[in-house]
């Protein structure tokens, strides 16, 4: 810092006023301390059982709302990553979450279990292992097990970003349940993609379509791994909204992709983070040089603007569901995206995860 013509006593008593008209001297950089978030791997081996057990602890109800276990990263006081919470949930045979509504969006992607349909806006959405259903913001939702097992799965929120932007907002029902209205309508209306309904608005800030079955997912990665994949990140597809083609939510967007045996992708960065769920198969990412093994089950977080790289070593197709912030970023001008040129595409590894250091 280049001195002015103060002596160190008048400068001392400089801060002080400022300090008292309540003005920060911007060459101080006082309280600009932003917390990093880290990479981090949630075994699918320790946190099933925790899930399990969140049933025998609590049920959801008013006071409840939801029971959910949140992936905290351990850098964060909330949130995976600094724009998105990601939390699983559980839901036993017979209960009910019950219907509310909140400017926070969300998406829940289906893990294991039976019986469980998601009520939005009055369509009611059966899910199965696989599928993705959406909430957008200020949809009525609500959670039903008519099954005879227990069912998990995956939420995925905006809400570390909706509160640091000050616009959180949240609204119960009257009821537990809200009316049914239909059972898989949004499928019947929207689901053909390159055809929709010709009388409706198409400039809605979400997907209409809101729920995303497993295994039209499945045959459009196969299709694709066909024919193209990218050096990146392999197969890999985004869920879009078919009256767009671009992301499913404003604030989110989602991607499946097939890591193909035998692939080791390039490492690259760019400002958008996400949340990976290991759907199937094994395999590694390389994450700022860390080494994190993953296996079925499995949830890590990839930060903002760190270098990273996917792997598959065994004989089998490995597929990741993920949660981006890409669409806040991306509407907001701020995507940058670097690719790892050293090494032919590849970090070198300094070490290996192996959960928090407590
Ligand atoms: O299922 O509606 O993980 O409102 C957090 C807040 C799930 C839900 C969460 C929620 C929900
Ligand atoms: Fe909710």
């Amino acid at each position: 810092m280049t001195q002015g013509k103060v002596s160190p006593e008048e400068l001392e008593r400089f801060y002080a006023s400022t300090d008292q008209a309540s003005l920060a001297p911007g060459w101080l950089r006082r309280g600009e301390e932003r917390p990093e978030v880290v990479p981090f791997l949630w075994k699918w081996s320790e946190v099933e059982p925790l899930v399990m057990r969140s049933g025998e602890v609590v049920t959801p109800d008013r006071d409840v709302q939801r029971r959910v276990l949140r992936l905290a990263n351990p850098a964060l006081g909330h949130g995976t990553t600094h724009t998105i919470s990601a939390a699983l949930q559980l839901l036993l045979p017979g209960e009910c979450a019950p219907a509310h509504r909140h400017t926070p969006t969300a998406i829940r992607w289906i893990l294991q279990g039976e019986g469980v349909y998601t009520t939005v806006q009055g369509d009611k959405c059966y899910m199965e292992r696989g599928d993705l259903v959406l909430t957008p913001s200020w949809t009525w939702h609500d959670h039903n097990s008519e099954g005879d097992a227990p069912m998990i799965w995956l939420d995925g929120l905006d809400t570390p970003l909706v509160h640091n932007l000050h616009a959180t907002f949240f609204e119960n029902y009257p009821e537990d349940e809200q009316p049914v209205t239909g059972t898989g309508e949004s499928i019947q209306k929207y689901a053909s993609g390159a055809l929709r309904p010709a009388w409706e608005d198409t400039k809605l800030p979400y997907s209409q379509l809101w729920h995303y079955k497993w295994d039209r997912t499945y045959d459009a990665l196969w299709n694709l791994a066909q024919v193209d994949s990218s050096p990146f990140d392999d197969v890999a597809m985004e869920y879009s909204d078919p009256a767009t083609g671009g992301s499913v939510l404003a604030t989110m967007a989602c991607w499946i992709q097939l890591i193909r045996p035998g692939i080791h992708t390039r490492a690259h960065r760019h400002t958008t983070s996400a949340v990976y769920q290991v759907f199937e198969g094994e395999g590694y990412s390389i994450i700022d040089g860390q080494r994190f093994d993953w296996s079925p089950g499995d949830l890590f977080v990839v930060p903002s603007w760190s270098w990273h790289e996917f792997g598959n070593d065994s004989s089998q197709e490995a597929i990741l569901f993920s949660i981006q912030d890409n669409p806040v970023i991306k509407s907001l001008a701020l995507f940058r995206e670097e690719a790892y040129e050293e090494n032919a595409g590849h970090q070198s590894v300094t070490g290996k995860f192996s959960g928090l250091q407590r």
